[in-house]
């Protein structure tokens, strides 16, 4: 999943890496005895402000794929989110979304999305309240077996092309513009209930400690999009 992530990035146009804390960009340490490993890698293109991809493993047998894609507010484009949660017993969570941050998606998107294959996974699983930032669109899913953790990984790649078709057509606004100042809001929003998945708290917070879970959730995972210096656009 992660190589698959890696190459759609190459792709994208103008892609730059962006700058990371030298001590976040890989962390190790230890938990319950167990190793801990966190690698974050990180970079920039035309349209997207940051593209974040993490891949951890945490203490007994806890393996997590963590990506988002955050847009340059400039542009009319939505967050793309996944996460991939495994355990012991196998992959419990997997979502992906590509998640409005103005009301609703741009058409070109809703209807790219719109346009594939529904998969028949056995186990859908229901959003947590936060979850109204995610699409109409949004997969959520306990993958049952191969088959199913196949069908992800290729629905992954789906989401992935819509946003690179839509990163290509897409021309920016002024950042003084209204729809630019709106989606700037809806990005803060989506940082917002984000934060609000204790889920990902409490294992940051027991691998590492509080003060440090909350400076990696606040600067790293869902960092507020830069405040829009009005004027300068
Ligand atoms: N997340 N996830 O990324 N989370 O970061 N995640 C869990 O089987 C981490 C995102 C999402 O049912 C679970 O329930 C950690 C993004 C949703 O209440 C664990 C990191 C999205 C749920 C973690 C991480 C996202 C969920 C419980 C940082 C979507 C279900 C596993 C590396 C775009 C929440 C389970 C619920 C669950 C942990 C979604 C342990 C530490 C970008 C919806």
């Amino acid at each position: 999943m992660a190589e698959r992530i890696r190459s759609s990035w190459q792709v994208l146009p103008d892609l730059a890496p962006l700058e990371i804390a030298a001590d976040l960009e890989a962390i190790s340490g230890s938990l319950d005895g167990e190793a801990l490993f966190i690698r974050n890698e990180l970079r920039q293109c035309r349209g997207l402000r940051k593209l974040h991809l993490e891949t951890a493993r945490l203490g007994a047998g806890l393996q997590i794929l963590h990506c988002v894609l955050f847009p340059d507010p400039r542009f009319d484009l939505p967050v793309f989110g996944a996460d991939i949660v495994a355990g012991p017993a196998g992959v419990s969570a997997a979502i992906v979304d590509l998640s409005p941050v103005s009301g609703s998606l741009p058409e070109a998107i809703a209807s790219g999305l719109a346009a594939r294959s529904p998969r028949p996974y056995s186990q859908p699983r229901e959003l947590p309240p936060w979850g109204e930032i995610f699409s109409p669109y949004v997969r959520f899913v306990r993958p049952a077996n191969g088959e199913e953790e196949g069908w992800f990984v290729d629905e992954v790649a789906e989401v992935l092309h819509v946003l690179a078709e839509a990163i290509k057509a897409t021309e920016p606004q002024p950042l003084d513009h209204p729809a630019t100042v709106n989606r700037w809001q809806g990005q803060l929003r989506y940082c917002k209930q984000q934060k609000q998945n204790d889920k990902t708290r409490r294992v940051l917070e027991k691998a590492f400690n509080p003060e440090w879970a909350n400076r990696y959730i606040e600067e790293l995972l869902f960092d507020d999009p830069q405040p829009l210096a009005l004027g300068a656009g």
